[in-house]
């Protein structure tokens, strides 16, 4: 399954710069101390990544937290390592009638609601190592003056209309439903329990106010069509503008993020409705409106700003910085979410015209499926972010095999079988291998210490061999492909594995002076190697890279990752002890999770794209 292949062959160029690089004698950096609050700095390349902000009222699974934070994070470590300056911002969703159906449901207020299950996101992405630089959330008094703010400009540039809608609104209960709030017969199948914004019956997305025989889900009543004023952004005024930019910088962006873009502009735009008759959300700020909240679509995306509002006073240097400090702002999520971040967000944005911060990388990633289905929630399917902690597997573990498999360019799945031989392949046999191997023989045969190193071709071959993966492997993270930055990884240690074997220093060890000194240069190669994975793998599994680097004792600096190869431990420097990295994972372990996150067996409902029951597709009405 390993297809990411830059071996090819060696040409006296790439040896002599593989020579030249290790035999040169360079002073590594020190890593880059990061103190609060970290902000972008002239001279310097700064990075600022966002992770998709999720909807508070439900419990992530592993689908989610790879399509969003989880990849940002790999991003922003892999920054941190580079000794770039890098912002990681995070955060919950809190608006939007998931979270008052929510509410509901538990009888609860939404503001309880909100606060409960923030607490249960930001323990899950602990878990998990998720680094960021502050985790915030929407509900705060930052994201209602900065939204409001950026409304007020978008207004007053003319860029807004107003339009009456027809909405379903429910006498009883004294309030216009929103989608999920209706349920009545599909107007296209007939099936009898269509959703206000989609049929399970037939898949086709419903406008709610065509369904028949709507009833509200709170008190049963059938509600009735009434009018309503509502605000649209006027998305075809700001088309050209939003064209070109979109033209400039889309070639740097994920392939499903400018197909998905693309779609949008060839419909042509239309003016999108930006506010709501709820309760539960920004208010908006405009005569005649005061009773209305903003769409949380249209809020959403500023909270990436409020979020940082609330880390730092001086968060406008991030969002509107001065010319002399570009920033390149990197946005991960999954691809449901892309016409907001390619589209509206940016539109929002140009409207305002004040020169604020556009995102120039987005990085979408397909659906994560567990096993042969979906994730779901209902019916107990797969692996929440609650559960993974008690499943006795490592956030490690789970952090590399999610990279392994993450969706990039086409859905994957999740098995626990492949989780379980990719551990039991790729990393005990073939990194964990190495590593140890590498070490134990350090400390066998020579105390401990890193031999002196006298390469010959041999060793400037691997060299060159190496230092292909980490071009490949540098080329590819600062593309956001993390998923061949796992590859080019496993190829370094595969790449040390067969010099090992080749080598045989365990044989050379019992030979003649001339062996034995061979055997040296050989052990301390391999220890290089070793530290060199350590380094390369800290991006995806940060605990295994110190666990690692502890066992080499190796030198604060080697966290620094450049782009060529030198020495990381010295000869004569004294490495720890070395024990096993990893363990294997059993059938029978195998068998007993399957089994564990099969749910009740109950067929799955309605084709949803991988998310439960959270439709937020394109469409244009209320
Ligand atoms: N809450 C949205 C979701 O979970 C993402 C918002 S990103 C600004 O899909």
């Amino acid at each position: 399954s390993i297809n990411v292949d830059t071996e090819s062959s060696i040409s006296p160029e790439d040896l002599r710069l593989a020579e030249k690089a290790w035999s040169s004698k360079v002073t590594r950096p020190m890593p880059k101390v990061f103190s609060a609050p970290i902000l972008p700095k002239k001279g310097e390349k700064n990075f600022l990544v966002t992770s998709a902000l999720p909807y508070v009222n439900n419990v992530p699974h592993l689908g989610n937290i790879i399509g969003c934070v989880l990849s940002a994070d790999v991003f922003a470590r892999y920054c941190r390592l580079r000794n770039w300056n890098v912002l990681y911002i995070g955060g919950t969703d809190e608006f939007g009638t998931a979270t008052e159906t929510k509410a509901l449901e538990e009888k609860l207020t939404p503001q309880q609601i909100c606060d409960k299950y923030f607490v249960i996101h930001k323990e899950v992405y602990e878990w998990f190592n998720i680094s960021f630089d502050h985790f915030g959330r929407t509900t705060t008094p930052q994201q209602k003056l900065i939204t409001q703010e950026f409304f007020l400009d978008v207004h007053k540039n003319n860029f807004t209309s107003t339009a009456s809608v027809e909405q379903l609104h429910c006498k009883a209960c004294d309030r216009f439903l929103a989608d999920r709030f209706v349920e009545g017969i599909c107007p296209d199948c007939k099936f009898d329990d269509a959703r206000g914004d989609q049929c399970d019956g037939c898949g086709h997305l419903i406008n709610a106010v065509e369904l028949i025989k709507p009833r509200c889900k709170i008190c049963g009543n059938m509600p009735v069509v009434e009018k309503s004023d509502q605000i649209f952004l006027e998305l075809p005024k700001i088309e050209p503008v939003l064209r070109d930019w979109i033209e400039k910088v889309s070639p740097q962006w994920s392939h499903n993020a400018r197909t998905i873009t693309n779609t949008w502009l060839k419909e042509g735009l239309k003016p999108r409705c930006i506010t709501r008759d709820l309760k539960w959300g920004t208010p908006v700020p405009l005569s005649g409106f005061e009773k209305k909240v903003f769409y949380v679509w249209f809020d959403a995306p500023i909270g990436y700003c409020s979020i940082t509002a609330c880390y730092t006073d001086e968060w406008r240097q991030w969002w509107q910085p001065s010319k002399d400090t570009p920033i390149l702002y990197y946005e991960f999520m999954a691809k449901d979410n892309v016409p907001f971040h390619s589209v509206m967000f940016p539109a929002t944005l140009l409207a305002i015209n004040k020169n604020y911060q556009m995102v120039t990388h987005i990085m979408a990633t397909e659906y994560l499926n567990y096993e042969d289905g979906k994730f779901s929630k209902s019916r107990g399917v797969g692996v929440f972010g609650t559960d993974a902690r008690n499943t006795g597997i490592s956030a490690d573990i789970f952090r590399f095999y999610l990279l392994y498999v993450r969706p990039e360019s086409q859905d994957s799945s999740f098995s626990w079988l492949d989780l379980a031989t990719k551990n039991n392949t790729e990393l005990l046999n073939n990194i964990g291998n190495f590593v140890n191997r590498a070490l134990v023989f350090a400390e066998k045969f020579f105390d401990g210490i890193i031999p002196a190193m006298n390469p010959n071709v041999e060793e400037f071959t691997l060299l060159a061999l190496l230092t292909k993966e980490l071009h490949a492997f540098n080329s590819a993270l600062e593309k956001g492909k993390l998923r061949d930055g796992i590859k080019y990884i496993l190829n370094v240690s595969r790449h040390g594995n067969q010099y090992m074997q080749v080598q045989k220093p365990w044989v050379l060890v019992k030979g003649s002076n001339e062996e034995k000194t061979r055997a040296g240069t050989v052990v301390g190669m391999s220890c290089n190697v070793a530290c060199l994975i350590a380094v390369m793998i800290q991006p995806y599994m940060p605990s295994t890279s110190t666990i690692m680097r502890q066992q080499m004792n190796a030198p604060d600096d080697v966290i620094v990752l450049a782009n060529e190869i030198n020495i990381l431990l010295q000869p004569g420097h004294k490495i720890g002890k070395p024990s096993p990295i990893f363990t294997k994972i059993e059938q029978n372990t195998v068998d007993s999770l399957k089994k564990q996150f099969a749910g009740s067996g109950k067929p799955a409902s309605a084709t949803n794209g991988g998310k439960e029951g959270n439709i937020k597709g394109a469409k244009n009405t209320p």
